[in-house]
This record gives structure tokens, sequence and C-alpha cells, in this order.
């Protein structure tokens, strides 16, 4: 058994540093392709999300800054100053910003792997125009996910879309200031049916190497085959200084957008194990953005956020409880049952008091849904933003 108030001095720095970014996105009305359904506390403008994501990073302290999407949160031709003082305002500061060359007409036959020069000359305008914003809100990251794609065999050829596809992101590594990342996103599937562009961590490795030495790989929890280990891939991308950041959800069959650990926590603590793991072994821990990319349509949305990191926090320190050293020994001893008990005995442990514990430590609600519910933020902003969209109906996904 693992005594958990034994280890506040290992796992109190580690909660301090774990930063989890929230998506401006996860707090708006969004859908399934069939529809949407509607809730009134929904967040209808940039004003209400980051309040509300700075609502949530008043109860968890561990949620400072906020993922915005482009053309989702910034109108056209806005000075993006005004977006960072109203995110300031809410007690939160602007994080990845995530450019949207997926949305537009132009972009139905591809945006960076479009065959036509101007449309790919076009993509390449918003994605520098993304990162001049990124400079202009003090951002760290570009944040990259491509809806690019063919869906039937033969349609394009598939050669001629990589080489696009890296000569652009080179042009944009070359655009970034010295201290911005990008993120290369991958995902197998969805809107492109037959071959993505960018369709798995090898593609994206491939991509970040070939556009520069601040480009790494984003791995989305959510984006992968059933069975797929998510945890090798993770401890390969580490290795090779690869690992960007990830985007933190859940799945049970393709990209459901349901809340991280909702479906099987244990690999998110396998994923956390391995970058434990990579500590041990260097020594360092490395730069990594931990982002949520969740919009479930029928959970309220800022539990939804409350929820996701809390058991994110779990999941981490319950990884960071893992006799390294033991673990080390059994191993060479080829000790299978050990080697497996000393990961299970650390996620089968109880470190909800632990949490607590940090919390009060700093300040923070022990239980920070109660403390939303109790809060009436919630029934405040419903009955608000009720009067203020009277008559809510289509629009975009977010
Ligand atoms: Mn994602």
């Amino acid at each position: 058994m693992i005594k958990v108030t034994d280890r506040s001095d290992i796992v109190y720095p580690l909660l301090d540093a774990f930063k989890i970014e929230l998506p401006s996105w996860g707090f708006a009305d969004t859908g399934t392709r069939f529809g949407k359904f509607f809730q009134d506390a929904a967040a209808g403008d940039i004003d209400e999300k980051l309040a509300d994501a700075g609502h949530v990073h008043k109860l968890m302290g561990s949620c400072p800054t906020v993922a915005v999407h482009v053309l989702w949160d910034f109108k056209k031709n806005q000075d993006p100053g005004e977006v960072a003082a109203l995110a300031a305002r809410h007690g939160v500061a602007i994080g990845s910003i995530n450019p949207n060359v997926f949305q537009n007409q132009e972009y139905k036959w591809g945006s960076i792997t479009n065959r036509s020069e101007s449309i790919r000359a076009a993509a390449a305008e918003h994605l520098h125009d993304s990162v001049k914003i990124g400079r202009a809100v003090g951002s760290q990251y570009l944040s990259l996910w491509f809806a690019d794609g063919i869906n039937y065999p033969g349609q394009s050829d598939i050669i001629a879309r990589k080489h696009w596809a890296s000569e652009v992101l080179k042009q944009i590594h070359g655009q970034m200031p010295h201290d911005m990342t990008m993120l290369v996103e991958y995902k197998p599937f969805e809107p492109a049916f037959y071959a993505t562009d960018i369709a798995d961590w090898g593609m994206a490795a491939h991509f970040a190497r070939a556009a520069g030495p601040r480009a790494k790989v984003l791995v989305d929890t959510g984006h992968h085959y059933q069975s797929t280990n998510i945890e090798q891939i993770v401890a390969w991308l580490l290795d090779e200084n690869l690992l960007g950041g990830f985007h933190f959800n859940d799945r049970k069959y393709a990209d459901d957008d349901l809340t991280m650990g909702s479906i099987d926590p244990y690999q998110i603590f396998r994923i956390f194990h391995e970058i434990e793991n990579h500590r041990f072994r260097t020594g360092e821990l490395p730069p990594i953005a931990y982002m949520v990319d969740q919009s479930h349509n029928l959970k309220p949305k800022i539990e939804a956020m409350i929820q996701t990191v809390d058991i994110a926090q779990q999941l981490y320190m319950k990884a960071c409880l893992v006799d390294r050293k033991a673990l080390a020994a059994s191993q060479a001893r080829e000790d299978l049952v050990q080697s497996e008990n000393i990961l299970r005995e650390a996620f089968f442990t109880d470190v909800r008091p632990l949490l607590a514990d940090w919390r009060k430590a700093r300040h923070l609600p022990a239980d920070p849904l109660e403390a939303h519910r109790r809060s009436g933020y919630e029934a405040k902003v419903a009955a608000e933003r009720r009067k203020k969209y009277s008559s809510k109906g289509g629009g975009g996904y977010a």
C-alpha cells in the first residue's frame, strides 16, 4: 500500500507545475454532425468563453491559459490585444493559437495540400496571420490541425500533397518568433475518409522534423484507432524530443469528444507513467503543452471541464507515485507480475485526499465541482445568456 500522505513533497511541486489549457470552443454550444442541443449556459462569444474559463481557473488553480480558434474567437481585423485584455480581465491569458483552414468554401479540395497554388498561398497567409496574432497576445504555441485529405483512391497524388504540406509548414516555421512552438496534430480519419494528409504520428513527426526544430507533434488522445498503444507513441516522441503536447479527451469509438478518463482512465495513467519515466531517466521534465480538446454536446460545459482537469490531476499524481527504483529492479529480474503490480499499486491508490490537501494548501476549494455547484455561476450566466440569445439556431460547430 502506498501511503499518499507521505508523498506531498514529491507530488505538490509536480502538481504546481502541471498546467492544463482550456479550449475556448469547449464552452460553446457544439453538437454532432446531426445537430446541436443548446444549453442555456453555453458561451456565445469570446467574452463569455473567457469568463467561463476564468471561473474554472479560479476553482482549479491550474488552468491559466485558454486556447483560441482564430476564426471563431477574433473578429475580422480586430486588434488581438483586445482579446488578450479581455482574457486578463477574466484572470486568464491566451494560450495556443488554432488557425482555421478547414471551414471556408475555398478549402473544399484541401488547404495546404490543395493542388491550387493560390489556395495553398491563402492558407499559408492565414497561418502567418495566426503567427502574428500569437505574437501580439504573447502566445507560445501555434497549434495546427488540418482537415486535408482525400476520400477515394485515385483522387489525388498522395506524395504531391506531402510535398505541398511540407513546403507550407517550413515556410510558417520560418515566420515564427524564436520562443514559439509549432504543434502538428494528426488524426487518422474524418473529414477525409480514404487518406488523411497527416494521418498518424509518423507523418506528424516527419512534418515536424521537416519544418524545423521548433515544430513538435501534438497527440490528441481521441485521435487513434482502437487498441493503438498511445503511451508507446508518447514514449518514443519524448525520446526523440518531438513531443509538443496533448489534446485531452476520451473516446469509445472514434473522435467522440468525451471527457478525459471517462472511458479508459488506465490508458491516461499509462501515458503519464511514460512521461514520468522519461523524467526518471533523464532528470528533466520536458516542456509539454497539456490542453483540453473536448466539447461534449450534452454534459454541462463548465462541469465537464472541471471533471477533466480533476481526473487529469488524479491520473498524473498516480503516475508520480510509481516506485521507479523498485520497478527497474523487478524488470531486471524479469518479474512480470511484480512489475505490473507496481504500476497497478500506484493506479489503484486513492490520491483524492492528497489532491484535496494540495488544493487547500493553495487556497483552492477541496472539491471544485461542489464549489462550482454552490457558487450559482451556472444559473446566473444561464439566465443572462437565455435572455441575450433568445432565438438560438444554426451556426457553425462552435
Ligand atoms: Mn485535437
